[in-house]
C-alpha cells in the first residue's frame, strides 16, 4: 500500500535534509514523498501548501509531516504496520518535542533529548497515518496562517477511530532560534488569537458529539496556556495574550460549543478557564489562571524561598529609588572578582570622576575591604537590593534573567573575550543546559546599553553573532587587557611566580582550555575530563603546569594521577591575567584566553583533541584554527608534547601571523581601555 508523504516546506535546509533522512530509513519501501512550497508570504498559508499535495498525491495513506520534524529509523514502517492492522482508523505516534537535530537524539549525545509535547489532537495533523479514503474532497481551510487544522481534524475525528501506534514517536522539533528563525507556533502576531477563533468557529460548527469534544480539549487548554503564557519554557511556543477586545469574538467562538461539553473536559482548571471564557468574563478567567500558576510553582506550604526573593526584588527593591551613585558590578556570575569589569573598578578607584560608590557582587568576599566599596552574595536580598537601586551596572555576562532594567539605570556589558568558538546566533545547535538560550540571550542583551568589544574583529562578530546594532558597540579596547599592553618583564615574572608558589626552575605551562557545551551537570556547571594518560608527564622535559578549568567547570577528574607534583589548580584564582604573566607558555583549546596571551609574544599551542565534534557538532568556530591561529594545531598527546619539548624561538613564526592581523585581533594596546571604558561609562550615564 503507497504511503503519500505532505511536507510543506519553506526554509531551513538542515532540518529538512533530518526530515528527509527520517523518511529514507523509515523502514517503508512504497512511499511517495511530495515537498510542497510554502511560501510565507501566501496569504493562504501552510493550508495552501498542504492542500496542493492532498490534490496531487496518490497513495492508499496519507502523512503529514512539517519539513523540521522527523522520524527515527524503522518507525514510519513500524506505524504502517499499525495502521495496515486498523486500515479504516487513523494511526497515532507519539509526539516528542525536541530542541536538536536528528543525529544527537540519535547518538544520544545530549542528556536530554526530547520531552514529551502535548498538543491537542484537534490542532495536530502531523504524524498521523490516514487512509486516504477518510479525507477524500477535504481539504484545510486556506485563508488561515495558523490553526488551519482545527476544521479538517474536527470532521476526521467524528468520522474516524483513532489507534495509537504505541512506543512509535513523531519528533517535533523546536526551534532553538525563535528570533531569526522562529516555526510557525513561535511566531509572535497579533492575528493569531484572531485566527484561532475564526478556525476554532468553523470547525465548531460543524463537528458533532466527537469533534466538539475534542475541540473544548483543545480550546481549555490553548487558552490556559494563554493565559498562564509566563509558565513555557523560552522558546517554546508562542501563545497569543487575551485581552479585553478579544472577548467577543472569544466569546462567540466558544458558544458555538454546547456547555455539558465544556463540563466534560477532565482538566478542572482548564473547565473553569473555558467556562468564564463562555460567560465572557475575562477577569474570572485571570484569576483561574493566576492560581494555577501559584499552586504550580509553589512548593511547601509558604512557596519556595526563591518566589519570596523574586516577591521582594519586584514588590519592594523596584519600588526603592535608583541610588545615581552607585556602581554594581559582576564578574563571571560572581565567581570572581575579574576579568574587565575588575580593571574597570580599579579605575573608578582611582579617577572616580562622580564620587561614585561602589558593590561588587561576589560569592567570597575579597580579603581587603577596598574604598567605598560593598559586596554582596548573589542570589540574596541584599543582591537584589544592590541590582535593582544601582545607577551603573557593569557585567561580563548576562543578568539573572529576572532582572528588570529600570529607566533611570546604565547597564554597561564586558563581555569576556574575543571569540574563536561560534557565539549565540551564530551557532547551528544548542547543547548547553538550557536549549532555550537563544531566545533567553536575545531578551537580556536588549537590556544592555552598551556591549564594549576589545577589537573591530570583535565588533563584526558580536554585531550577528548578538542581532546588535554597531551603535550599541562600545570599541574602545579591552580593559583586562591593559596590562598585558604594559608589557611584561622577567623581574614581575619572578614576583608572581613567588607570590603564586610557582617553582623558579621550571617551564610553567599555562593549560586553560574551555568548557563542553554537551557535558552539563546542571545551570553553569559543567564536567570536564582532562585529555591526558597517566605517561604523559613523563614525555615532556622540566614543565610544571598551571592548571586552569574553565568557571563553568566544577569537576576534573585525574589531576594528580597525571601530573603528581608538577601541577596546581589555579581555577579558582580571579586574576587569569596573574597566571598568564607568570606562565612560559599557554597551551588551551578553543578558548578566548589565546587572544589575550599572544599580546605577551609568548608561545602558544593548540590542543584540540576533540577539534571534529567541537567544530561541527558542537560549536563551530569562526575561522580556521590551521590557518590563523598564533601557534601550532596538536590532537594527540605525543604531538603536545614534542611541542612542549621545542624551544621557544620555533615558536616565533606563529606569533608573526599574529601579529600580520594587527589592531584587527588585538585592538589598541595602549594601556588605556580602562580609562576609556570608565570616561564613556560616565559621558553616557550623564547624558541619559
Ligand atoms: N577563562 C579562564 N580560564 C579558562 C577559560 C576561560 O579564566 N580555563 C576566562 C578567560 O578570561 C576567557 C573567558 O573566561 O577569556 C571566556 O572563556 P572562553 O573559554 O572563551 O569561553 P566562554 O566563557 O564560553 O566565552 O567570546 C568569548 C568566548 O569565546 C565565550
Amino acid at each position: 500500500m503507497k504511503l503519500s508523504i505532505i511536507i510543506p516546506y519553506y526554509k531551513g535546509e538542515q532540518y529538512l535534509r533530518d526530515c528527509l533522512a527520517g523518511i529514507r530509513e523509515g523502514g517503508y519501501g512504497d512511499v511517495e514523498v511530495m515537498v510542497c512550497d510554502d511560501d510565507p508570504m501566501d496569504p493562504r498559508g501552510t493550508a495552501f501548501s498542504r492542500n496542493r499535495g492532498l490534490e496531487r498525491c496518490s497513495g492508499e495513506y496519507i502523512l503529514f509531516i512539517d519539513s523540521d520534524d522527523y522520524f527515527l529509523p524503522g518507525d514510519i514502517a513500524a506505524a504502517m504496520e499499525v495502521a495496515l492492522k486498523n486500515p479504516d482508523s487513523v494511526t497515532v505516534t507519539d509526539l516528542k518535542g525536541t530542541f536538536y537535530c536528528r543525529d544527537a537524539v540519535l547518538r544520544k549525545t545530549v542528556p536530554k533529548p526530547f520531552f514529551e509535547l502535548d498538543l491537542p489532537i484537534a490542532e495536530r495533523v502531523v504524524g498521523l497515518i490516514i487512509p486516504a479514503g477518510l479525507i477524500k474532497g477535504k481539504n484545510f481551510p486556506e485563508r488561515l496562517r495558523y490553526y488551519s487544522e482545527m476544521p479538517f481534524m474536527a470532521e476526521l475525528i467524528e468520522k474516524a477511530d483513532f489507534v495509537h501506534a504505541t512506543g512509535i514517536s513523531y519528533y517535533k522539533r523546536i526551534h532553538n532560534d525563535p528570533i531569526s528563525f522562529p516555526s510557525l507556533m513561535q511566531e509572535d502576531s497579533p492575528v493569531r488569537l484572531g485566527q484561532f477563533c475564526v478556525s476554532f468557529e468553523e470547525a465548531a460548527g460543524n463537528a458533532g458529539v466527537k469533534g466538539a469534544q475534542a475541540l473544548a480539549q483543545c480550546a481549555g487548554d490553548h487558552l490556559a496556556k494563554s493565559l498562564m503564557s509566563d509558565s513555557e519554557p523560552a522558546g517554546l511556543g508562542q501563545t497569543s495574550r487575551v485581552k479585553a477586545e478579544d472577548i467577543p469574538s472569544l466569546q462567540k467562538a466558544i458558544r458555538c460549543l454546547d456547555m455539558g461539553v465544556i463540563k466534560n473536559i477532565t482538566d478542572k482548571g482548564k473547565r473553569a478557564i473555558l467556562s468564564a471564557l463562555y460567560d465572557g468574563n475575562l477577569k474570572k478567567a485571570r484569576r483561574i489562571a493566576k492560581r494555577i500558576l501559584f499552586k504550580k510553582k509553589k512548593k511547601g506550604l509558604f512557596g519556595s524561598k526563591n518566589q519570596w526573593r523574586l516577591a521582594f526584588y519586584r514588590k519592594i527593591a523596584l519600588r526603592m529609588k535608583v541610588d545615581k551613585k552607585l556602581v554594581f558590578f559582576e564578574s563571571f556570575n560572581g565567581d570572581l572578582c575579574g576579568d574587565s569589569p575588575r580593571y574597570i573598578y580599579e579605575k573608578y578607584l582611582e579617577i572616580n570622576p562622580a564620587e561614585r560608590k561602589f558593590v561588587w557582587s561576589l560569592k567570597q568576599k575579597l580579603p581587603n575591604k577596598r574604598k567605598n566599596t560593598k559586596y554582596v552574595k548573589p542570589g540574596t536580598l541584599r543582591y537584589m537590593l544592590a541590582l535593582a537601586r544601582a545607577g551603573i551596572l557593569v557585567s561580563n555576562m548576562r543578568q539573572p534573567s529576572w532582572y528588570v532594567k529600570r529607566k533611570e539605570q546604565f547597564f554597561f556589558e564586558t563581555w569576556h573575550g574575543t571569540p574563536l568558538k561560534r557565539l549565540v546566533f551564530d551557532m547551528d545547535e544548542v547543547y548547553t543546559a538550557s536549549p532555550g538560550y537563544k531566545k533567553i540571550f536575545y531578551d537580556q542583551s536588549r537590556k544592555w546599553d552598551y556591549l564594549l568589544s576589545g577589537n573591530p574583529y570583535s565588533t563584526e562578530i558580536f554585531e550577528h553573532a548578538f542581532m546588535l546594532p554597531k551603535e550599541r558597540i562600545a570599541q574602545l579596547g579591552y580593559p583586562r587587557n591593559d596590562r598585558l599592553n604594559e608589557g611584561a618583564d622577567d623581574v614581575l615574572k619572578k614576583q608572581l611566580r613567588e607570590k603564586l608558589g610557582l617553582p623558579s626552575d621550571k617551564k610553567i605551562v599555562l593549560y586553560a582550555p574551555t568548557w563542553r557545551d554537551n557535558r552539563f551537570k546542571g545551570s553553569g556547571d559543567y564536567e570536564m575530563t582532562l585529555p591526558f594518560d597517566k605517561g604523559f608527564a613523563s614525555k615532556v622535559k622540566d614543565c610544571f603546569f598551571i592548571m586552569r578549568m574553565h568557571y563553568f567547570v566544577s569537576e576534573t577528574d585525574g589531576l594528580s594521577e597525571v601530573f603528581g607534583e608538577n601541577a596546581v589548580d589555579m581555577s579558582g584564582y580571579d586574576d587569569i591575567n596573574d597566571l598568564y604573566l607568570a606562565s612560559d607558555m599557554l597551551v588551551t583549546d578553543y578558548s578566548s584566553v589565546f587572544f589575550d596571551y599572544a599580546i605577551l609574544g609568548r608561545p602558544i599551542v593548540f590542543y584540540a583533541y576533540d577539534e571534529d565534534e567541537y567544530k561541527d557538532e558542537l560549536r563551530g568556530l569562526y575561522f580556521d584554527m590551521e590557518r590563523y591561529c598564533p601557534g601550532p594545531v596538536v590532537r594527540t598527546q605525543e604531538e603536545l608534547a614534542k611541542a612542549l619539548n621545542k624551544d621557544t624561538d620555533s615558536y616565533k613564526p606563529y606569533l608573526e601571523r599574529y601579529n600580520l592581523m594587527g589592531d584587527f585581533f588585538r585592538g589598541p594596546n595602549d594601556s588605556k581601555a580602562s580609562e576609556r571604558a570608565v570616561m564613556f561609562i560616565e559621558e553616557k550615564y550623564n547624558a541619559k
